[in-house]
């Protein structure tokens, strides 16, 4: 996929934000830039949809300079809600900021969308990666595998407890 410059200063920016990929090393960095591509959401839009097949693992990349300080703090870029029992609407469980990634549920559990992510603000940058690149990359950090899969373990519990359908 080709990629302007603009676009790989952000995927860039979105790696170093972000907890886990930030410790790749720069070999697999530059193949993480490479195999992502950047998908753009307006307020209100699903960017994931509970109980839908999931092939993508998504970052979130920002948002123009001006929003980004309104927003960049309070971590509301986006909006994770869950259908739960004794309620007719999924229920808001936490917000996601920039540097976020979220949708690796599906992926690691090999399962249906667990939640729905839903954009809280226009023009809404998200970075996508592919299950087979992000298997490949996950797949050559047995560290990161293992602490994806607990972490991902710890997430059914805590639905469990909420008392998620
Ligand atoms: C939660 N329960 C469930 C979040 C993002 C990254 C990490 C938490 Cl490492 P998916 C829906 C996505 C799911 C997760 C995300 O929603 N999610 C949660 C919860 O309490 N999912 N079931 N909190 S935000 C988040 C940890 O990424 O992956 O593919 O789609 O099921």
């Amino acid at each position: 996929i080709h990629k302007d410059s603009h676009t790989k200063k952000l995927i860039n920016n979105a790696i170093m934000n972000n907890d886990f990929l930030k410790r790749l090393e720069p070999q697999h960095m530059r193949e993480m830039v490479d195999c992502m591509y950047e998908k753009v959401y307006t307020e209100g839009q699903l960017v994931i949809q509970e109980g839908e097949p999931g092939n993508y693992l998504y970052v979130l990349a920002g948002l123009p300079e001006e929003k980004l300080a309104k927003v960049v703090d309070c971590l509301e870029v986006v909006i994770v809600t869950q259908s739960t029992e004794g309620f007719d609407e999924p229920q808001e469980i936490k917000t996601l900021g920039v540097g976020d990634y979220f949708g690796e549920k599906a992926l690691i559990s090999e399962d249906v969308r667990s939640a729905n992510i839903i954009c809280h603000e226009n023009d809404t940058h998200c970075l996508v990666v592919d299950r087979d690149n992000f298997n490949q990359m996950v797949g050559t950090y047995e560290e990161l595998q293992a602490y994806l899969k607990e972490y991902v373990e710890e997430l059914s519990r805590g639905d469990e407890r909420r008392n998620a359908l």
